[in-house]
């Protein structure tokens, strides 16, 4: 288990700490992060003999991660963005059908495909300076890592539609008050809430949560249909000359003037 992009670490109590290393980046995701993201939870775990459960979050103090690397998609043809995308539900997938918990301590900017990622973890410790949101429509293209799917799962259809439509930012208490975050505390305790949570688990029958998990996910199973929709549309979208302005207004900090094409 050798990665680039992602620190892995475990402490005494068996707890790992996954960290998205982009800091300058505000730890975006590009391909090898995501493929680094889901060789962990398909994979590399493996390698760790006890594991009680496993805090994402992102390094540095800005950003939890700041959604998935604009910079790498820019280019992706249709079937190219499309399948990012459905490499991304692969990963993300893997988070969420984990067979130990997995909480997202979010420490800053969780946005985008770092939105998308917050939400695949089965739950969310949020800093009182974390901010929330899917600003894909502001680039021209949908959430494309599931965030069609699950934000409307936690958070239900009104307030889902209003975030994704609009691409608002929210900041932490909002979060919570929504059900996006289970918890918030002060800034730079996330991953000690969140590990706090994880050793209420310690004393639990292992297969039973492995078991909780998988069964309370097949609530939201009935159909794949939404994800595999997302991918292809999402893969339309990047194809766009709208996306292209929209990322490229982001790249030469300007606001996009968008043409509907
Ligand atoms: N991708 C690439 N680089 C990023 C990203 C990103 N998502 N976010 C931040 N960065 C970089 C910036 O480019 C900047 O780098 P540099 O110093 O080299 O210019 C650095 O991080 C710091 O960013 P800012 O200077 O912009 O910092 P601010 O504090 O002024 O602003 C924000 C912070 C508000 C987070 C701002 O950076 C921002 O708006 N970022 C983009 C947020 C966003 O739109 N996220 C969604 C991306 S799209 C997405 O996630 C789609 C998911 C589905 C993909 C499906 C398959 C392809």
């Amino acid at each position: 288990m050798s990665y680039k992009n992602i620190l892995i670490e475990i402490d005494e109590d068996n707890i790992v700490t996954l960290t998205v290393n982009r800091p300058k980046a505000y730890n975006a995701i590009n391909r090898e992060t995501m493929n680094e993201i889901g060789d962990f939870f398909l994979n590399g775990y493996k390698e760790i003999k006890v594991i009680l459960g496993v805090v994402v979050t992102g390094a540095g103090d800005k950003a939890f991660v700041a959604g998935a690397d604009i910079k790498a998609f820019l280019d992706l043809d249709n079937e190219g963005a499309a399948t990012l995308s459905r490499e991304g539900h692969i990963a993300y997938n893997a988070i969420e059908n984990f067979h130990k918990p997995v909480i997202a301590a979010v420490n800053g900017f969780s946005l985008g495909g770092g939105c998308e990622l917050a939400m695949a973890c089965h739950m969310r410790v949020a800093g009182a300076k974390a901010k929330f949101g899917l600003p894909e429509v502001s680039l021209g293209i949908i959430p494309g890592y599931g965030g069609t799917q699950r934000l409307i799962q936690l958070i239900g259809k009104g307030k889902a539609f209003e975030l994704t439509l609009t691409g608002d930012m929210i900041g932490a208490e909002e979060a919570h008050k929504l059900g996006l975050a289970n918890h918030v505390v002060k800034q730079g305790e996330e991953v000690t809430k969140a590990k706090s949570i994880l050793m209420k688990t310690a004393d639990k029958g292992p297969i039973a949560i492995a078991k909780a998990i998988s069964t309370m996910n097949t609530y939201f199973n009935k159909s794949q249909n939404g994800f595999e929709l997302e991918s292809v549309e999402f893969g339309n979208l990047a194809a766009t000359a709208d996306f292209k302005e929209g990322a490229g207004a982001f790249i030469e900090k300007r606001k996009a003037n968008f043409k509907g094409k």
